[in-house]
């Protein structure tokens, strides 16, 4: 055998990754919204990062239509669902969450994040505004290895023993609700640690997804909305979801039948149900939590940290910006 090292394969960087331009996207509403962290106003926080974020999509050469964003045209004056966005390009489906985690940004808490996803035209569930529940695993497990449908117990269990684990050493993440008390005091009697969250689920999700964060899996109940932009992410990193919309009345599975026509609402749904095709994602921290760094200010600097993705290539990058206030071509706020 020869002692000579194999030289790592040349890559050609043969096409556009669109995700590069969408950073400077979620990068924007980041730093207009961390100029509210900590001072109780979250409405004001999430109107700094929906103003942000729109400005820097005219920037992004796409013909870009919102399909997840910050609710119907008569309630949203900026990134409601059907506007349309970019400065023309491919036809692709825009799903954002400009603060996710508004409360965690005016209190100064871990995990507020800004996110943008993006896909091929038709290839995002439109999900109506309602409570979805899901389940997440990273990659390399089995296919299956936990079931929407199954016991926490019995996915514990499982996951347990595919990761080559006990079920003490295993971390659940979920949100800290009334509704998921079942579920975590479950997950505690089987041996498992819970790591729980006040908000921000799609933090939450894409953190089961990466061996940074110590996660092994996420469970329970959250936003829809937030399901989709959370799978969108989970592909790109070949992790596993389920999920299924979750209805309060009928009313609520009418409307789900209307945006999804042709198809079953009460489904479960896997990852392609969500988001389907090739996806992009990107993510910026405003505050430190599991996922990202926040926003560090300087006087007359910030850093932002950002995580970004596209599913064709699997490349997951961690970007760390340095934004000179001297020189920047927009105005800080
Ligand atoms: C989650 C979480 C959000 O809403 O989707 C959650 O990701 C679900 O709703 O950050 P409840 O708060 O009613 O449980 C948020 O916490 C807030 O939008």
């Amino acid at each position: 055998m020869s002692d000579a090292i194999e030289p790592i394969p040349s890559f050609v960087v043969s096409d556009r990754n669109l995700a590069l331009e969408l950073v400077r996207v979620t990068e924007a509403a980041a730093l207009a919204s961390a100029h509210w962290t900590g001072r109780g106003k979250k409405n004001d926080a999430d109107g700094a990062a929906v103003e942000a974020m729109r400005t820097a999509f005219d920037t992004v050469a796409i013909d870009g239509t919102v399909v997840i964003g910050e609710g119907e045209m008569d309630e949203a004056p900026m990134l409601y669902i059907g506007e349309k966005v970019g400065s023309g390009g491919p036809a692709m489906d825009i799903a954002v969450d400009p603060l996710e985690g508004t409360n965690l940004c005016a209190k100064d808490m871990p995990n507020a994040i800004t996110v943008v996803a993006l896909a091929e035209k038709g290839n995002f569930l439109h999900a109506p505004d309602v409570y979805m529940d899901k389940i997440v695993v990273g990659p390399g497990l089995p296919e299956g290895v936990v079931d929407l449908d199954s016991s926490i117990e019995n996915n514990l269990r499982n996951l347990a023993k595919a990761k080559g684990k006990a079920v003490r050493d295993l971390v659940l993440c979920t949100l800290d609700r009334e509704r998921h008390e079942e579920l975590i005091a479950k997950a505690w009697e089987a041996g498992a640690r819970v790591r729980l969250l006040t908000d921000g689920d799609v933090a939450g999700a894409i953190a089961a997804c990466l061996d940074t964060s110590q996660v092994d899996i996420y469970a329970g109940s959250g936003g829809a909305p937030e399901g989709v932009l959370a799978a969108a992410a989970i592909r790109c990193v070949n992790g596993q979801m389920q999920s299924r919309l979750l209805f309060e009345d009928d009313s609520q599975r009418e409307r789900a039948q209307k945006m999804n026509p042709g198809k079953n609402p009460d489904r479960k749904l896997g990852l392609h149900d969500l988001a389907a095709g090739s996806v992009l994602f990107s993510a910026t921290g405003v505050t430190s939590g599991t996922l990202l760094k926040g926003i560090h200010q300087y006087p007359n600097h910030a850093v932002t940290h950002s995580l970004v993705m596209r599913s064709k290539s699997g490349t997951v990058r961690f970007i760390e910006g340095y934004h000179n206030f001297k020189t920047k071509t927009w105005t800080p706020q």
